[in-house]
């Protein structure tokens, strides 16, 4: 059943101010969310856009321990960031605001105590690390041991990022205080509980039964922790950076971030609109949407509506389109290592390039699965369909509107039934266009509105205006007055998609109102008007550009293994005896060249002092043949001679094997006759 919604309110997912945001973030929440956003602000609805950073939590405070700054020093920086990167992007946000304002700490400081107070939580002792030297309790990100699963010696309470086991922090073999590295001892601690197991049979008909339309990634995941049934869930932590818990006997104890977090959308738009919040938040003609990525879905569709039915005044989200995740370059986006295309970075390397990234992103979104960002589609995106079909139209219906009438648009004259079966092809576009944007399907609407461009060109393709011109210059008037309705068009359906690109249209074409019930009709642009003359909406990038950033990630991916080397153990003890078993013996590189159709091998000429003779080695990846000619190394020169692609090779040169897998030849340091041993 539709139900008549008056308003409607979109929150996203507040992101952790402890770094940037990346396109993985951009493509899950921010960009999905700002098209649903603008598509609602154009039809004239009442929708306003909640974000805000999270800047609660412990991963927040390791990084500032680790950089020997205070907690609010790191958001400060990182809020800064992400605040303005979004805004460069067009997010168009009615309030980014943060969760260390004294709004949202009272606010969700109100809402544990209203819970508090009406008995909704349990109280439990347990036993947690504490540690004496920095007399503090220690979150699970603070222990540090040896994984039982894997042996890692740097696993954490929470996880062991070797094995990707996730573990309690009395699971760890010998563990220490990341802070002081004592030892911890066990110790007791008071924690408040939410029983989400007494929302259990309201949480199954809220979304199992009443939500079914719900996308299905999201309906399973609800589903499946339904099924396993729910558990008590601790919302305080001994820290010292958060919500302070708002009880007597509390003290060194904050609201767990998930628990004041989502409160942030609450306090964020009490901040926008401090008399009318209450209304878009409890009065059931609200829609509520709440944008994530796959990895909150539990937060949002589980424990913060049973926090909302524990107050009860609040509404429910009406959906929770979530997100899975992108990818890049076919290894998935972490921060940790970097791999990660910045913001903050894309905007700075390809400057006024915004609707490129939020077209890419779209065009490829992980709405149903996880799904890969390459620089190579990207630029493929942008050349083949931003510039040479949407680009192209634009240009071509402006050029000739200048070539022809100085840039004065034509009236429509009779309409042939070609024109007509064109126009009927355009008209089912706005139809077909709220649907998919009404049911969160971006990638199809975007495609539907890709497809408007495409009727553009073919209508010039087939009626040939340029041809027609020689003879008959009325029916060029109504061709080229469709093509403009067309462009109008154009930035209509691309306004919540790619919103630069829609304003310079429209200020090109002199169109003053852009209003989604306009779309699909033929007299948005009067005849008469002035249109100014052509520019590019879009230019093509060239592989330079995305060469540069594959380098990037290349040079991130070396940095990387260089960051995780580990020596290998050394072997086991052997004889001196055996050792001397090696006859090692330095040689001269007379002559060096490639072993053909073998693409590792290198085929040497070596001086020996014996009379010379012919090594193969795999190091061609790492040399060029002419870079050792003339050069000392060292060899083994009495292992039996062996073919390799069909060259006998008469030893083996020695490298050392470097942190990142390359290989580099060892030689003497001082000048040694050829032939000499190495002992
Ligand atoms: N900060 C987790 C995340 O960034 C968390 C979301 C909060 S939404 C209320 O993935
Ligand atoms: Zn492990």
């Amino acid at each position: 059943m539709e139900k008549n919604f008056k308003r409607t309110l979109v929150t996203t997912a507040l992101p952790y101010a402890n770094g940037p945001v990346h396109i993985g973030h951009l493509a899950g929440v921010y960009v999905p969310a700002d098209i649903y956003t603008r598509y609602l602000r154009l039809k004239g609805e009442d929708v306003i856009m909640i974000g805000g950073s999270d800047e609660h939590g412990v991963p927040i405070t390791i990084k500032a321990k680790a950089e020997g700054v205070t907690p609010q020093d790191i958001v400060d920086r990182y809020h800064k960031i992400i605040k303005d990167s979004f805004e460069e992007l067009g997010i168009s946000f009615d309030i980014y605001s943060r969760t260390t304002t004294d709004i949202h700490s009272q606010m969700a400081s109100d809402f544990f105590k209203k819970l508090y107070d009406k008995g909704e939580f349990i109280e439990k002792t347990s036993m947690q690390y504490y540690d004496e030297k920095a007399n503090q309790f220690l979150a699970d990100r603070y222990i540090v041991g040896t994984c039982p699963h894997c042996g890692s010696d740097h696993a954490y309470g929470d996880q062991c990022e070797a094995c990707g086991t996730s573990l309690n922090a009395t699971d760890l073999i010998d563990p220490h205080s990341a802070i002081t590295g004592n030892k911890p001892v066990l110790k007791e601690t008071k924690h408040w509980y939410l029983p989400l197991d007494k929302w259990e049979p309201q949480l199954r008909r809220w979304i199992l039964e009443e939500h079914k339309e719900w996308k299905p990634n999201v309906y399973g995941q609800c589903k499946s922790w339904l099924d396993m049934g729910l558990q008590p869930r601790a919302v305080s932590r001994d820290l010292d950076w958060g919500v302070p818990v708002p009880v007597e006997g509390a003290e060194g104890k904050v609201l767990y971030v998930w628990f004041d977090a989502p409160i942030g959308y609450i306090s964020n738009t009490k901040e926008l609109m401090p008399e009318k919040w209450e209304t878009y938040w409890k009065s059931p003609d609200t829609r509520i949407i709440n944008f994530i990525g796959k990895d909150n879905i539990v937060f949002h569709c589980i424990v913060f509506p049973a926090m909302l039915m524990a107050d009860g005044s609040y509404q429910l989200p009406e959906n929770v389109p979530a997100n899975e995740f992108l990818n890049l370059e076919g290894d998935k986006i972490s921060t940790s290592r970097n791999w990660a295309v910045w913001l903050h970075e894309y905007l700075r390397d390809l400057p006024g390039k915004q609707d490129v990234l939020r077209y890419v992103l779209t065009a490829n979104a992980p709405e149903t699965k996880d799904n890969d960002f390459t620089w190579k589609d990207f630029q493929a995106r942008n050349n083949n369909e931003l510039v040479a079909i949407l680009g192209n139209f634009v240009n071509r219906t402006i050029v000739l509107t200048h070539k022809y009438y100085n840039g004065v648009v034509p009236a429509c004259g009779d309409l042939t039934d070609y024109d007509r079966e064109t126009l009927r092809e355009f008209a089912d576009v706005k139809g077909n266009l709220e649907n998919y944007l009404d049911h969160f399907r971006f990638r199809d609407a975007l495609k539907e509105a890709m497809n408007l461009a495409r009727i553009g060109n073919k209508y010039l393709a087939d009626t040939e205006p340029w041809k027609v011109a020689k003879s008959d210059m009325t029916r060029v008037d109504t061709i080229m007055n469709i093509a403009m309705q067309i462009t109008a068009n154009l930035a209509i359906a691309f306004e919540p998609f790619l919103p630069f690109m829609s304003k310079h249209l429209r200020n090109l074409i002199g169109m003053d109102e852009c209003k989604w019930e306009l779309l699909g009709s033929v007299d948005i642009i009067a005849a008469g008007s002035m249109v100014k003359p052509a520019e590019l909406l879009f230019e093509k990038i060239e592989d330079s550009v995305i060469e540069a950033q594959i380098k990037k990630l290349q040079d991130t991916k070396e940095a990387n293994k260089l960051k995780n080397f580990k020596p290998q153990p050394v072997a086991e003890n052997v004889a001196f005896d055996d050792f001397l078993k090696l006859d090692i013996r330095v040689g001269k590189v007379l002559e060096c060249q490639k072993v053909p159709k073998a693409d590792k091998l290198l085929q040497f000429k070596i001086d020996d002092g014996m009379g010379g003779r012919t090594i193969v080695s795999g190091i061609a990846k790492y040399y060029a043949p002419e870079d050792l000619v003339g050069k000392e190394v060292c060899f083994i020169a009495n292992f039996a001679p062996r073919r390799l692609k069909g060259v006998e090779s008469q030893g083996m040169i020695l490298s050392a094997e470097n942190a990142d897998g390359s290989l580099v030849v060892i030689g003497p340091q001082g000048e040694v006759h050829p032939g000499c041993q190495v002992k």
